[in-house]
């Protein structure tokens, strides 16, 4: 039986709702006959609405399927719903093919269980990394309890953002551009610093915005500032003032604490950030840093007084380098996307 098919399904069918379903899994869920045909699918479309394996299982009648493939464990508790295993067990499943184990501790495990309990053939480990991948932000929520942090940069072949006065319209092409606002709907908020304010006026259109401006040097009329609900870390304020939430974070080494402002984030029920922003802050982020997005245009600005995307430290040696893993590749236009993952 090919179910890596059918799982790589429930992925696509998952991603429909990338964006929508945090601080929830992304879902999805095929339903196969005895004969092995599909009858049924679903996924999870928003937070509070229905899990993937209800909004399938809800399309047929009693004893129409025998398989159903879903790429996370059903759940075993009575959250915003009843469990899904009970309503995979009434409705007279006779196999569950699962693709990882819920990393919520309030299933973990138990929904595997009460399947078999109830005399259900599991199967499970379908392409369980792409299970994994998908639900990268979910799994670190989980059993870390801290939001997931991404990295997004543009540059030129020889690793810089901007040339030496600043400027950094364009580098990458709209198709690149096109896909960091897809990049930007996956994580709960982005953010960026005061240079990159200060520099750029950038609009970077989100639901949720994080600044990160110690001296409060931004001009609160900056673009940026004209939509999304607006979380500014800086050194001295607390209070919500103009749609601000200013909030006042620790100073290590002239720096806002970033490990302050993280959890602080998650607290405030930012389960995921994606930083758009310059070689200073992505270097001191890069400790917390799970994943980095690099676009690379075919352009070479041979000049070393040009800002670079990690700029942050002096070493001697390669072996002092910090090591990531390579993760995917794609071309957009003439650019390329180079996906890594922290070592
Ligand atoms: C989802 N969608 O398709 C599946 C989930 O807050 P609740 O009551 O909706 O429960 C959320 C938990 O249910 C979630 O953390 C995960 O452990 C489990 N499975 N959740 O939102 C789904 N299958
Ligand atoms: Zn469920």
């Amino acid at each position: 039986m090919q179910y890596e098919i059918y799982m790589k399904k429930c992925i696509e069918l998952a991603k429909q709702a990338e964006g929508e379903t945090s601080p929830n899994p992304l879902v999805g869920c095929v339903i196969l006959d005895s004969n092995g045909q599909e009858i049924a699918n679903g996924y999870h479309a928003r937070y509070g609405e229905n899990h993937a394996e209800r909004d399938a299982l809800l399309k047929i009648n009693k004893g129409e399927g025998n398989t159903l493939i879903v790429n996370l464990e059903p759940c075993s508790h009575f959250g915003k719903t009843p469990p899904c295993a009970d309503f995979i067990i009434e409705k007279g499943i006779k196999r569950v093919v699962i693709g990882m184990q819920d990393p919520n501790p309030i299933v973990s495990g138990q929904g595997i269980e009460k399947l078999k309990s109830a005399g259900i053939e599991v199967i499970t480990g379908i392409l369980e990394n792409e299970c994994k991948k998908l639900n990268e932000i979910f799994i670190k929520n989980m059993l870390e309890k801290k939001p997931f942090i991404a990295i997004k940069t543009a540059t030129t072949l020889d690793g810089k953002i901007a040339a030496s006065n600043g400027s950094s319209k364009w580098i990458t092409s709209e198709k690149a551009r096109d896909e960091v606002k897809r990049i930007r709907k996956r994580y709960d908020a982005i953010m960026t610093s005061s240079s990159t304010i200060i520099a750029d006026n950038p609009t970077m259109l989100h639901r949720k915005k994080i600044i990160l401006d110690r001296e409060l040097k931004t001009n609160l009329e900056s673009q940026i500032y004209k939509n999304g609900e607006i979380y500014l870390f800086n050194a001295t304020l607390d209070m919500f003032e103009g749609g601000i939430n200013f909030i006042k974070a620790p100073v290590i080494d002239n720096k806002l604490d970033l490990r302050f402002v993280f959890k602080k984030s998650y607290e405030l029920g930012i389960k995921s950030i994606l930083i758009e922003s310059g070689g200073r802050l992505n270097g001191s982020a890069l400790e917390f840093v799970d994943k980095i997005y690099h676009f690379i245009a075919p352009k070479i600005t041979g000049d070393n007084t040009a800002l670079s995307c990690f700029d942050f430290q002096k070493i001697t040696q390669i072996s002092q380098c910090i090591n990531y893993e390579f993760e995917s590749t794609k071309q957009f236009g003439p650019d390329i996307l180079l996906t890594y993952q922290r070592k």
